[in-house]
């Protein structure tokens, strides 16, 4: 069995995507991150679950959760975590956007986006390609030429547990002159293609 089997938990594994209000770029920023890190764990004590992928991009996050077995409630988690994780950064002297009136009567406010898209995981292959949409994620946005070279990924836990390889990573990068030595045959990948296939990224 290869390691990235033991990842993926039938039933309770799905994939979400949370957007900032307005795609305002804040949560890669030394407080959104220090925020997130800190209401997400709080939030992980209270209700547990495993986070087997994240990616964090300047104006959304796109996250696989895996949550306790016959516990498939993560609308509390996310309506909680949101409410936090706003309250908290509102506190920190962060910037909101304009809303309109009517969301405001429900008290809105303009940090996250009020919903949020979820996708239950169906199978292992689902999930591989989720983790590869994920992990290539900032590439796809054109903000790293390489999975590598974005710092705020489990791209770099899954690269040091071996489950990429390391030429698997350099074929991800689009440019030949990444820090990651490409093998004589590594394919390159522009910024804008199609995500690589999962098999060309895994040591499998
Ligand atoms: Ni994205």
């Amino acid at each position: 069995m290869t390691s990235w089997r033991r990842v993926y938990q039938p039933g309770g594994t799905v994939f979400f995507t949370l957007v900032t209000e307005g795609r305002a770029p804040i949560l890669t920023t030394s407080d959104g991150r220090r925020i997130l890190r800190s209401v997400m764990s709080a939030c992980r004590e209270r209700w547990p679950f495993k986070i087997p992928a994240t990616v964090l991009l300047p104006d959304h996050l796109h996250t696989i959760w895996t949550l306790p077995d016959g516990d498939s409630d993560y609308s509390t988690r996310w309506a909680w975590l949101k409410k936090e994780f706003t309250k908290a950064w509102l506190e920190s002297g962060g910037t909101e956007q304009v809303i309109s009136l009517s969301r405001r009567s429900n008290r809105r406010r303009g940090v996250l986006q009020r919903r949020f898209w979820e996708h239950t995981i169906r199978d292992e292959r689902d999930f591989q390609r989720h983790l590869n949409y994920i992990h290539y994620n900032p590439v796809r946005h054109g903000y790293a030429d390489c999975a590598v070279k974005w710092p705020w990924s489990s791209f770099h836990r899954y690269l040091r547990n071996g489950m990429y390889t390391r030429n698997g990573a350099a074929r991800s990068c689009a440019s030949p002159t990444s820090s990651i030595p490409l093998g004589n045959n590594a394919p390159t990948v522009r910024a804008g293609d199609s995500s690589p296939t999962f098999s060309q990224w895994f040591a499998i």
